[in-house]
């Protein structure tokens, strides 16, 4: 599709979408354990199978099941109209090493929400907080130059060191009662690419176990006076970005995880937003979950203002969604949440036909 727009043009969550990436399942990587996975990985019953399994490649058939729904994701994408690329398979069964640290392995190109910040013509390297996830930019090493070539602004967020001085000793994840905590210091600048939401020149960004304040400010002075960044005060004991817990679907129209936002900021009841809260998520308790919880019904993806894909089952967004006059868009994605994330962690949009503005 011919577009007058720069290669890479991306500003909100719903502008009508014509490129993206969508991660592939192919060299996946059960996450090796590491000093950050008690505080993000949801069941304690899972962190056994961590120690044990981590670094080793996932079950033959969770990998074929996964494959499956990314190659129809892909389908109805380009059914759609719009560019799908895909990231390069790198080595992630080498281990690595640098100065502060060393990882069994790499983890795979799953998800690209987040490792690559698109804003405006610019792509930024996130400084992930995740040490078996520090070189996953290569996946996208390929595309980041092809995009530069093409006109994009490509810059990596300084890269952290992820000494034991970036997380805190004997940390525990908090209970339903007590203050939100995180893990991490504030020793370094870290955030990954998800744990910010963009909504023009208002960006909204919640402190997790991959993201912390000095990452935050990183984030407010490389954009500069153009972009306001948010934070969003949220609760959850294993935090790990904003996209299945804050989410700004259309001009007007913001979707809250019930459980996790705490208090919706002052601009969008000032500026007479809609507030759509998440119903519960339909997933049975039975679905293995290995990485995420079941929130990531809410992980839709926009196509435009309308249109959007859901993972099929989710039959209670599905319904509240053409309620508030969304076009859902239904998707098998089960068996790629089960081992990574959801539509929008498998995806990172490069193009989408619109303009930087205020949506308040
Ligand atoms: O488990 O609710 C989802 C993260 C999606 N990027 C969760 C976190």
């Amino acid at each position: 599709m011919a577009s007058d727009y720069p290669v890479v043009n991306t500003h909100n969550e719903w502008d009508p979408l014509e490129e993206i990436i969508v991660g592939i399942v192919e060299g996946a990587r059960i996450p090796p354990w590491e000093t950050v996975t008690p505080a993000v990985v949801h069941h304690d019953y899972l962190l056994d199978f961590y120690r044990q399994n981590g670094g080793q490649p996932w079950p033959q058939e969770l990998v074929e099941a996964a494959q499956k729904d990314i190659a129809e994701f892909v389908h109805i994408l380009e059914a759609e109209g719009v560019t799908v690329r895909r990231p390069s398979l790198y080595d992630t069964a080498k281990p690595f090493s640098t100065p502060d640290f060393e990882s069994l392995s790499s983890c795979g190109a799953l998800m690209p929400r987040d490792v690559l910040l698109v804003i405006g013509d610019q792509i930024i390297e996130a400084p992930m907080g995740w040490r078996s996830r520090h070189h996953e930019n290569h996946a996208y090493k390929d595309l980041c130059k092809e995009y530069f070539r093409q006109g994009a602004r490509w810059v990596s967020a300084p890269r952290p060191q992820l000494s034991e001085a970036s997380y805190k000793k004997d940390f525990l994840p908090p209970a339903e009662d007590e203050p939100m905590r995180t893990i991490l210091t504030e020793h370094e600048p870290l955030f990954d690419a998800a744990d910010v939401i963009k909504c023009g020149k208002d960006i909204f960004v919640a402190q997790s176990s991959c993201c912390n304040r000095a990452g935050i400010d990183w984030l407010q002075r490389h954009l500069g006076d153009a972009y306001t960044v948010h934070e969003v005060e949220v609760f959850d004991t294993h935090p790990m970005h904003i996209d299945a817990t804050f989410y700004p679907l259309a001009p007007g129209k913001l979707l809250i995880n019930p459980e996790r936002v705490k208090k919706i900021p002052e601009i969008f009841k000032k500026s007479g937003w809609d507030i759509l809260v998440c119903p519960p998520p339909n997933m049975p308790d039975s679905h293995p979950m290995y990485t995420c919880s079941k929130w990531l019904s809410m992980n839709v993806l926009m196509l435009d203002e309308e249109r959007v894909i859901v993972s099929k089952g989710e039959d209670d967004i599905i319904r509240a969604l053409k309620d508030w006059g969304f076009k859902p868009i239904e998707c098998s994605f089960y068996h790629f949440e089960s081992i990574a994330g959801g539509l929008h962690c498998a995806t990172v949009d490069i193009r989408r036909r619109g303009e930087l503005q205020s949506y308040f």
